[in-house]
């Protein structure tokens, strides 16, 4: 059986003071329940203390797929190591639209954590535009094919898939859990035909506007095996409630 795995996504939000209240309101409410946060490189330190010892991971938002060298502003795995992190997210549509991270270089930033020892959640989804064209199937194939490619369908037994269709990213409209299961589906019968006991054992997330009001129906679907969680995740209560869904 797959545990379910929610995690929190806070993008370019938080302060220490704002963060301080979070993480101290998450992590008793959490005991003995096991979540992350991904949260901005200046508050990995923060994340570290505040969840040391506790059933909540913590992990980044990026990475370089450099191990390190002359390139300015850039964070490697091994720092993000440094500080306790578990996890990375690698690929979010936001890194691929705004800041041109094309299939290739994700590949290498998921390799580049792997090699680490860190979990990448590596995060695929259709645009708008491509799901109406009905070409969702062909772009997460896609999107996976590059780093099964890259580094074989073997590390994928060291790594999440969240999926997130990017028109359901921060507008409010979420997938339908159909919707969201279909893809899931499809995620996962593409890998088993590669190799099946890394298909059964693969947690793939879905992402797109989860909060709580919505967490439990789309956790109910098979394939569905947790959450990646970006504006819900920065208010407790919410974030609190849609992992206690997936619990
Ligand atoms: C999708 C998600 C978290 P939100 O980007 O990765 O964000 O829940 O705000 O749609």
């Amino acid at each position: 059986m797959r545990k379910k795995l929610v995690a929190g996504n806070w993008k370019m939000h938080g302060s220490l003071a704002e963060n301080a209240a979070l993480l101290a309101a998450i992590k008793p409410a959490l005991a003995g329940i096991e979540a992350a946060v991904c949260v901005p490189f200046p508050y990995l330190a923060q994340a570290q203390a505040a969840l040391a010892g506790s059933s909540i991971a913590w992990g980044a938002q990026n990475l370089s797929e450099q191990p390190k060298g002359a390139f300015t502003g850039e964070v490697s795995a091994a720092m993000l190591l440094d500080f306790g992190c578990k996890y990375v997210i690698v690929g979010h549509s936001e890194r691929r639209s705004l800041y041109g991270e094309r299939d290739e270089i994700v590949a290498k930033k998921y390799m580049a954590a792997q090699a680490a020892g860190l979990t990448p959640i590596l995060c695929v989804g259709e645009s708008l535009q491509e799901r109406e064209s009905g070409v969702t199937e062909a772009v997460v194939a896609r999107q996976l094919d590059a780093v099964i490619q890259a580094a074989g369908v073997g590390s994928l037994g060291k790594a999440v898939v969240a999926y997130e269709p990017v028109w359901a990213i921060g507008t409010g409209k979420t997938a339908t859990p159909e919707q969201a299961q279909a893809v899931h589906a499809f995620i996962r019968g593409k890998i088993a035909a590669l190799d099946g006991a890394v298909a059964d054992g693969l947690v793939i997330q879905y992402g797109g506007s989860v909060k709580a009001a919505n967490a439990a129906e789309l956790m109910a679907q098979p394939d569905i095996d947790g959450g990646l969680i970006g504006g819900a995740s920065l208010v407790a209560d919410e974030f609190i409630a849609i992992c206690r869904a997936a619990a």
